[in-house]
């Protein structure tokens, strides 16, 4: 988009915002001025719990959740993207040898994907960007984010966007669908959460250790159905590109997005982006792209919950393993891997992904190999960079970054997801071996980045990951401890210095990597070999018979966390995402079976065990409908729609939580399985593996009225338990029609 697009959001965002003042008689928020300029009509009255729809002003889609877009987008029979849309390929690429290799033999690996995803842009009006250009979120900050906007995206850590002062929000690709054939998006309208910053970030702090602050107060659903809006004194001290960091990073406490105000660091890099035009017309209306005065004097009164965070005394922080919520200061990751029995050696640590790998980010992890390297030292654990984009790798090269790097025996890979999602090869890793990473990604999950459940990844900056890769172990403190040198004098590791966000020389600027739509796309054929083993047409879901569900059986009932991750895995599996019956047999495989402890087994009625995939199967093939029970915050994580479609293909009715991840439970209703929770948490315990499950009262299902769930006991007994739903008017036809899809259609 132009100055001349961004303009008129700009009017519109004026006009929207200002109705919305007046109708509350109150000062807005940032995001509450976002939300208002962007409804597709005037509010009728405070918007508070209600589901809007939004006019959002543009759509990014990645290779694996962009395949299921557009065969979505193609079974509904539209024509061209309605919003400014681009397909980025990034996820698709392993981590094996080092970045050109890798690149080329995943371009050979996946031609059959790329090609259909090249064509389907070309024939729909949308932009394409290589593989090897770089990684969703890196390539939209530096091309099409910017302050105000409104932009969906179908990954989780769309919100990146938000250091650019965009409300960049995570969906499922059918909401991204829907979008791009104009229909309004829906979002339940957020609460709000602010985090006031005072002070700056010195010594070893980073963004990085915001979120993850943030991260250990909110836990990984603190944030569901929420926004988090950074100000303060703070917050202009912290460079656009950490702003991105801390901002991507809200996807891991659950947030609908996160977002900084307008400031002078937005307007270098959108100058040093190419983007001088849009950085005028930003700086010209900068009050519209902050919160309305008086919310930073009163912030209690317009949040609500305020979180302070003093920069100044921030301490380096390290989070994990398995979730990202588990931090502890640096100083005390030693002690906790003595009491926790964590293994201390450090196997590989891996710097860079969508969240971590800027300018800045390599500049000043390059400070301290740097100082490694003056000294004639390795590190003493690989290291591994994936930049985030060709643009940062381009220009890191220049500049002389990757030298320190390389210097200290890093390898660098392809600017591409890889590691961070379970597309890392390690063949020279034992089977079944409990071994520690460290990395400055996002996400934590067990089996996450090799696909091995015994990895313990522990998550923190760039420049303390390079620092523990030197000293080759969790106990190693960065901050205080010493490293020998092979001459044998004995150093502490300075604090790397203040480095500059936008390259002082400028950033290189590569070619080549993008392919704009066509201009007759009329002439463009998406083709699709029937024969396929990775890409399969979409048949519509059936639409519910109108009858109530009676006596179905509990498939599975996951115990714990049970991210997206654990439900629709992803390393190997990717390969599936545009297939989805050879996908769904990956279907909760990584989910713990509350009555057994095994991992993606259950049992069938007859008694037998086998995989939860092969069990659905057989359920399906007798024409048994069956249900999933979860724990708290099922779901977490991706925003990978598969995890509801793989269920629904297989004869899923019905999911029953203690809770939901927002974007999950948004998929699940769209998909057509009901997305249910228990009203009493302790619901959850009641339900043994033998009950049989019957819903009733599913013909009058309304906003706000419970649902009616009868546990049959094996003994012939029976037991009611009330279930709750979140379901808005319109969405309870989404589940008569079998699927969003099919009300679109
Ligand atoms: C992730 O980080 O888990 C992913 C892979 O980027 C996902 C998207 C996907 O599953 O395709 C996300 O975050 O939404
Ligand atoms: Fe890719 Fe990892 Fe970022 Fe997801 S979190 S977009 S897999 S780099």
């Amino acid at each position: 988009m132009g100055p001349d697009e961004v303009s008129a959001v700009y009017d519109r965002l004026e006009s929207g915002s200002s109705a919305y003042r007046e109708k509350l008689a109150r000062p807005l928020t940032l995001c509450e001025k976002i939300i208002s300029g962007h409804l597709d009509s005037p509010p009728g009255g405070p918007l508070e719990g209600r589901y809007v729809a939004l006019r959002p002003d543009r759509v990014a889609l990645q290779d694996v959740t962009g395949q299921m877009v557009m065969l979505q987008f193609m079974l509904a029979g539209l024509e061209q993207a309605a919003l400014p849309t681009t397909i980025h390929c990034d996820h698709l690429i392993r981590a094996l040898a080092g970045g050109r290799e890798d690149t080329a033999a995943s371009l050979d690996e996946n031609s059959e994907v790329f090609r259909f995803l090249r064509s389907a842009a070309s024939r729909y009006g949308i932009g394409f960007w290589k593989p090897g250009a770089g990684i969703i979120h890196q390539v939209v900050l530096e091309n099409y984010a910017f302050p105000g906007g409104l932009m969906i995206g179908t990954d989780s850590h769309t919100p990146n966007a938000g250091g650019l002062g965009m409300a960049a929000v995570g969906v499922g690709g059918l909401d991204a669908a829907e979008a791009m054939a104009g229909v309004p998006w829906e979002v339940l309208y957020p609460r709000r959460i602010g985090v006031r910053l005072t002070g700056s970030l010195e010594g070893w702090s980073s963004p990085k250790d915001v979120i993850l602050r943030v991260a250990q107060l909110l836990t990984v659903s603190g944030g569901t159905n929420s926004v988090i809006e950074y100000f303060g004194p703070g917050a202009s001290s912290i460079s656009c590109t950490g702003k991105a960091t801390i901002t991507n990073m809200g996807a891991e406490v659950g947030a609908t997005c996160s977002i900084f105000p307008y400031d002078s660091r937005m307007s270098a890099y959108l100058r040093a982006t190419g983007r001088a035009g849009i950085a005028g017309l930003a700086d010209a209306r900068a009050p519209l792209l902050a919160p309305d005065p008086g919310v930073d004097r009163d912030p209690d009164r317009y949040y609500d919950r305020v979180i302070e965070i003093d920069l100044s005394s921030l301490e380096p922080h390290v989070v994990g393993p398995h979730t990202p919520d588990l931090a502890r200061p640096v100083s005390r990751l030693g002690a906790d891997a003595e009491s926790e029995g964590y293994v201390r050696r450090i196997s590989a640590a891996l710097i860079g992904s969508c969240t971590n790998s800027s300018y800045e980010d390599m500049s000043r992890a390059a400070a301290v190999a740097e100082q490694a390297r003056r000294r004639g030292m390795k590190a003493a654990s690989p290291l591994l960079v994936t930049p985030g984009s060709e643009q940062v790798r381009a220009t890191i090269e220049r500049d002389g970054q990757m030298g320190s790097f390389e210097a200290v025996g890093a390898r660098v890979l392809a600017n591409a997801c890889g590691p961070c999602i379970g597309q890392w090869s390690r063949p020279e890793l034992e089977e079944g071996r409990a071994n520690t990473i460290v990395t400055s990604f996002n996400r934590n999950f067990p089996g996450r980045n090799d696909g091995r459940r015994q990895t313990l990844n522990f998550i923190g900056s760039p420049e303390l990951v390079t620092a523990l890769a030197l000293g080759g172990s969790i106990s190693f403190n960065p901050l205080t401890d010493e490293l020998e040198a092979p001459d044998g004098t004995r150093f502490v590791l300075e604090p790397p210095p203040q480095a500059p966000d936008v390259p002082p020389g400028g950033f290189c600027v590569p070619d080549g990597i993008y392919v704009p739509p066509s201009s007759d796309p009329g002439s463009v054929r998406v083709e699709i070999d029937p024969s396929s083993r990775r890409l399969q047409r979409l048949e519509p879901f059936a639409p519910w018979d109108g009858r109530d569900m009676e006596g179905m059986p509990v498939l599975a009932k996951a115990r714990g966390k049970c991210t997206t991750d654990h439900i629709s895995p992803a390393g190997a599996w990717l390969s599936f995402r545009g297939h989805l019956d050879n996908l769904s047999d990956n279907m909760l495989l990584g989910a713990v079976n509350a009555f057994t402890g095994e991992v993606g087994s259950g049992r069938h009625r007859s008694g037998e065990q086998m995989p939860f995939p092969q069990l659905a199967r057989r359920y399906k093939s007798e024409g048994v409908k069956w249900v999933i029970v979860g724990d708290s915050n099922y779901g977490e994580g991706s925003s990978r729609e598969h995890a509801a479609m793989t269920p629904r293909h297989l004869g899923c009715a019905a999911v029953i939580a203690r809770s939901f991840a927002r974007i999950h439970e948004t998929n699940l209703k769209k998909q057509g399985v009901l997305a249910l929770t228990f009203e009493d948490p302790g619901g959850y315990d009641l339900v043994r593996e033998s009950d049989s499950v019957s819903l009733r009262g599913l013909d009058s299902l309304a906003p706000g009225r419970a649902v009616e769930c009868v546990l049959g006991r094996a003994d012939g007994t029976t037991e009611s338990v009330r279930l709750a739903h979140s379901y808005g008017e319109g969405q309870i036809e989404w589940f008569r029609r079998g699927s969003a899809l099919n009300v679109l259609g």
